[in-house]
Order: structure tokens, then C-alpha cells, then sequence
């Protein structure tokens, strides 16, 4: 199974795609936690990510589509993956299909989960990462909306999209996510 998970940031792709590596026993591939291990490992590719995450503004498209390219190349992503965060531009979903298309795995699903802006801010506040103070957060749904949000159209166009709902409780969200994959 290969998923693309494409809410938000806040939108919980990343407490939802934990649900689903348990149930469905494959990776989930978040760029989000690989620039964060870079960031924590404080390589150049990290403090350069470091300074843009913490504005709300999105890492360069060859910086996340190289990071991708060498993740999916790993054995245990063979049998499947969750993308989580990942694209959010269109170049990068251009790269990823050129990719997919590459190694003869094409996608099966695109889950967009629906969160409303207002509850968004209040999850992230609660969460305070470093990337989660209010003007981060607002920057970055500004960006979602300019940038990530017209992916829904392209895989629309696909029949690949699925839009679940993402306001209620994480069980009864991932019920959702079930029924969207099956
Ligand atoms: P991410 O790491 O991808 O974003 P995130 O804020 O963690 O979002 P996620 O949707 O995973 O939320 P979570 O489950 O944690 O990105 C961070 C930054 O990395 C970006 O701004 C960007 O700079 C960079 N980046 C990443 N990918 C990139 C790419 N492809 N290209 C360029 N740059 C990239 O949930 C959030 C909170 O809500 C948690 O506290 C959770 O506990 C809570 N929550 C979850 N579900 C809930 C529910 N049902 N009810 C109440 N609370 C809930």
C-alpha cells in the first residue's frame, strides 16, 4: 500500500500515519521528522533547514525530493509507505511521480485530512515545538493554502484523492482513514 498523507501542518498526519504503520505494517516516511533528525544531529543541511522551519516557510524542493529519493531507495519501503508531509509543492509531486514511476510503484491513495484553521492554532499552541509559536503556525497555514492546497485538484484530476474529515477523536478519525484506504 502507498499513501500520500496531505493535511495541514497540525492536521495530525503524523498521529494518524502511526495508527496506520501499526495496522498495515509499513514505514511512514515523514519529511518533517527527517529535516527535524537533521536539525538534531546539526549537519549543514540541518541548520539551514533549522533557520527556514522556524519562519513557517517551506525547506527547497531538491533539499526534501533528495531526502525522499534516498528514504524510499531503503529496503523496508519495498512493500509500502506512508508519505507523511510529503509533497507539498508541485515540483515535489512531479519528482515523486517520476520517481514512483522509476521503481514501478505507483500511488494508491491521497488522504487530504479537513481541520478548520482555528483548531489547528489550538492543537499547535498545546504542542509548542519550537516551530509552534502563533506566528509560525499562521505562516505556515498561509503557506499550505498557497502552495500545498492546490495538490488536492492534481490528484483529484487522479481519482486518487480522499478528503476525511479531521476534527474528533484520533480513533475516530483513523476509522475514517480505514474506511478511505480500503
Ligand atoms: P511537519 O512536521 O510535516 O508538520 P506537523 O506540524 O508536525 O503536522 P502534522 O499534521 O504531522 O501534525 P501532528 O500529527 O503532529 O512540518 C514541519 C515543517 O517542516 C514545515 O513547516 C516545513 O518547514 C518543513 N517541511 C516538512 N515537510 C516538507 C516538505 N515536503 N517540503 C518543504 N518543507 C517541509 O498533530 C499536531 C498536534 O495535534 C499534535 O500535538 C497532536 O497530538 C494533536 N492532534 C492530532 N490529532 C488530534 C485530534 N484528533 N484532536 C486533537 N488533537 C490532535
Amino acid at each position: 500500500m502507498r499513501i500520500v498523507l496531505l493535511g495541514a501542518p497540525g492536521s495530525g498526519k503524523g498521529t494518524q500515519a502511526k495508527r496506520l504503520v501499526e495496522a498495515y505494517g509499513i514505514p511512514q516516511i515523514s519529511t518533517g521528522d527527517l529535516l527535524r533528525a537533521a536539525v538534531a544531529a546539526g549537519t549543514e543541511l540541518g541548520r539551514k533547514a533549522k533557520a527556514t522551519m522556524d519562519t513557517g516557510q517551506l525547506v527547497a524542493d531538491e533539499v526534501v525530493i533528495g531526502m525522499i529519493r534516498e528514504r524510499l531507495s531503503q529496503p523496508d519501503a519495498v512493500k509500502g509507505f506512508i508519505l507523511d508531509g510529503f509533497p507539498r509543492t508541485r515540483p515535489q509531486a512531479a519528482a515523486l511521480d517520476e520517481l514512483l514511476a522509476e521503481i514501478g510503484q505507483p500511488l494508491n491513495k491521497v488522504i487530504n485530512l479537513d481541520v478548520k484553521d482555528e483548531e489547528i492554532v489550538q492543537r499547535l499552541l498545546a504542542r509548542g515545538r519550537a516551530d509552534d509559536n502563533e506566528a509560525t503556525i499562521r505562516k505556515r497555514l498561509q503557506v499550505y493554502a498557497e502552495q500545498t492546497h492546490p495538490l488536492l485538484d492534481y490528484y483529484r484530476g487522479r481519482h486518487l484523492l480522499a478528503v476525511v474529515p479531521g476534527m474528533g477523536s484520533v480513533d475516530d478519525i483513523f476509522k475514517r482513514m480505514q474506511a478511505a484506504v480500503a
